[in-house]
């Protein structure tokens, strides 16, 4: 099986690679989420509230947690007293407790551990073998034949061989040199990850 050039195959690794090493310097912080509001009780965004409402983007382990107010006022300027505001719990504000007899609506911005922001990795593929060309593992190719495993817009990819014991030369080949077979994975983002369930 071949499809594209070597070439394009090579510069697409390379590519990869320095995206993965990239990221792991990013911070990983979430997007703003307000899962609730204070018309019953109070304005309650607990962490396993969040990851409920919000699956993609939430994570269960925060190291972070910061509140502010629909409105933009962070959450230390406003005259609400909290019942709970840390990362083992979440953010929740009561509304009897206040002075107003009522919460400001708040959303809650998350700092996740940076391998919550990495996605999470597929299976091993090995699609094509060494014959002809070359060994051909391209991310087209395999999403095509694998629809569900694969994401389209990966943010790292491994290979290695698929024997441990593998041989640059091969004494069987004419001319005696010929790739190894190769296997390779993916790392997805974690949204790709939790509608397909595949990761490892
Ligand atoms: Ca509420
Ligand atoms: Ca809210
Ligand atoms: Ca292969």
């Amino acid at each position: 099986m071949i499809n594209g050039s070597e070439d394009h195959f090579s510069n697409f690794i390379r590519h990869q690679s320095v995206f993965h090493f990239n990221l792991v310097s990013e911070e990983c912080r979430t997007r703003w989420l307000n899962g609730d509001d204070p018309s019953d009780e109070g304005d309650v965004e607990s962490i396993p509230q969040l990851i409920k409402t919000f699956p993609s983007h939430a994570c269960r382990n925060p190291i972070g947690i910061e509140a502010k107010t629909t409105y933009g006022i962070s959450a230390k300027n406003t005259r609400d007293i909290f019942l709970s505001y840390d990362v083992t719990f979440g953010f929740a504000c009561i509304n009897k407790e206040q002075e107003a007899g009522r919460c400001e609506d708040y959303q809650v911005l998350l700092t996740c551990p940076s391998d919550f922001c990495q996605g999470c990795r597929t299976r091993w593929f090995d699609f094509d073998n060494p014959t002809g060309r070359g060994d051909y593992e391209t991310l087209l190719q395999l999403e095509m034949v694998f629809p569900n495993e694969v994401c389209s817009q990966p943010v790292a990819i491994e290979a290695m061989t698929v024997s441990a014991t593998g041989q640059t030369r091969n004494p069987h080949t004419p001319g005696g040199r010929r790739c190894q077979d190769y296997k390779v994975r993916f790392t997805c983002p974690l949204s790709f990850c939790l509608v397909h369930n595949q990761w490892s």
